[in-house]
């Protein structure tokens, strides 16, 4: 990127700004409120969800495929990783982290035992790097957990590990938020479920209940930790069913007044969970989202910039909720450069959402409560094409990354 490339991006931009405005859309209040998005990068991309606890790859419904070099071995040589991507993300963003990734020293607590003290690296590597953190129990690739069944199992000594391993967790959050002056989200999720068809669909989702009253149990401040609860349609090993469907963690978090995750692999291929934001907020205080792209199935592909993200950035926009949608990613890719996997999926997250601020939201409002759907939708359509790339390269200069061109030069 040289200072030639720099002056046609300005240009670029000028020239799209005057195209924006003429739609009535106000690009820098647009780029300024970019700068107050947050996403929740996922620390797991970089290790196909290893840990660092060196047992054996996930047993829970969860698989990174592909043999690509460079598997990040160990907390330095993930947070090496992370810096170089968010080194090509513009904006300020928060880690995603899960309890494999704890790092004691000297010993290996169970996952029973782990405490905040485990995780004191990433903690000041935070600190010293201006990031917030989340964290997840991990309720998988563990040997209580090869049954399948680990909250909702019938084994009550195999359940009173894993609350234990929840309560160990939020206390882990509570401590992340209250360290780093940003509420921690706590995001449960279990892999539960049968694989062929099961006689009794009542007993586990009874003690699911009952083993997350128990996990949730202890008071913590909200301003510290935030919980949540995500659902899935199937996995592997669950294909026929799974306990925490989506209607019962819908309920659970209604009832318990705490978050609901809503993974964008985790429903029917034809769900939008674009539209599952209007519905769920109206009940609930916040959301967590789980961004990925499923490909058939929930397989967990980087994030493009598809017609699904941009309607989910769509709604967040339009529905004036940012405040209340934790964004966050969710995909393991093997095959491809893991640090490339996040740049992309990230800015592609990023640009879908500068496209949403973008849209002449309130003309569109007007012309459907008018009740002009002709006119609507051809706006809609027009929109399509309006230069949004000009905008994202401007975005990127000021916020001292590569634009597009210098992401994808020299290749
Ligand atoms: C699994 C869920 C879950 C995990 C991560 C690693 O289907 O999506 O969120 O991907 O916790
Ligand atoms: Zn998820």
């Amino acid at each position: 990127m040289g200072v030639g490339d720099e002056q046609v991006i300005e240009r670029e931009f000028e020239l799209a700004r005057e195209r924006y405005a003429a739609l009535g859309v106000d690009v820098d209040a647009a780029l300024e409120r970019m700068g107050e998005i947050a996403v929740s990068m996922h620390c797991w991309q970089g290790d196909d969800v290893g840990g660092f606890e060196g047992g054996s790859l996930s047993d829970g419904g969860i698989l990174a495929t592909g043999a690509y070099p460079g598997r990040a071995r160990n907390g330095d040589e993930l947070r090496a990783d992370i810096e170089q991507a968010l080194g090509l993300i513009p904006g300020r963003h928060r880690i995603n982290l899960h309890a494999i990734y704890a790092e004691p020293d000297g010993g290996r607590p169970d996952r029973d035992a782990l405490e905040p003290a485990h995780f004191a690296r990433w903690i000041d590597w935070a600190k010293q790097q201006g990031l917030g953190l989340d964290f997840n129990p991990t309720f998988f690739s563990h040997p209580r957990a090869q049954a399948g069944f680990t909250l909702a199992s019938r084994d009550s000594g195999v359940r009173r590990f894993w609350i234990e391993h929840g309560r160990a967790c939020r206390r882990i959050a509570a401590h992340m938020g209250r360290e780093l002056g940003t509420a921690c989200i706590n995001n449960i999720w279990i892999p539960d479920g049968f694989k062929d068809t099961p006689a009794d669909r009542w007993t586990p989702r009874r003690l699911l209940a009952e083993s997350l009253d128990a996990v949730l149990e202890e008071r913590l401040d909200r301003s510290h930790v935030l919980d949540a609860v995500e659902s899935k349609l199937f996995g592997i090993g669950s294909e026929s069913y799974v306990v925490g469907s989506a209607e019962f963690y819908l309920g659970y978090a209604i009832r318990r007044n705490i978050l609901i995750c809503l993974d964008s692999g985790h429903f029917h291929p034809t769900e939008s969970v674009a539209d599952k934001l209007s519905a769920v907020l109206v009940h609930l205080d916040g959301v967590l989202l789980h961004v990925s792209r499923p490909v058939r199935w929930d397989s967990d592909h980087v994030v493009c910039f598809d017609d699904e993200v941009r309607a989910l950035a769509g709604e967040i926009v339009r529905g004036g909720c940012i405040e209340r949608v934790h964004i966050g990613l969710d995909f393991f890719d093997a095959s491809i450069n893991r640090v490339a996997a996040w740049v992309i999926g990230m800015r592609n997250l990023l640009k879908a959402l500068l496209g949403a601020l973008l849209m002449p939201n309130n003309r569109l409002i007007e012309l459907e409560a008018a009740g002009d759907f002709t006119h609507r939708l051809a706006l809609m359509e027009e929109c399509r094409t309006l230069p949004l790339g000009a905008v994202w390269d401007y975005h990127c200069l000021r916020r001292q990354v590569p634009p597009g061109r210098g992401v994808v030069a020299g290749r």
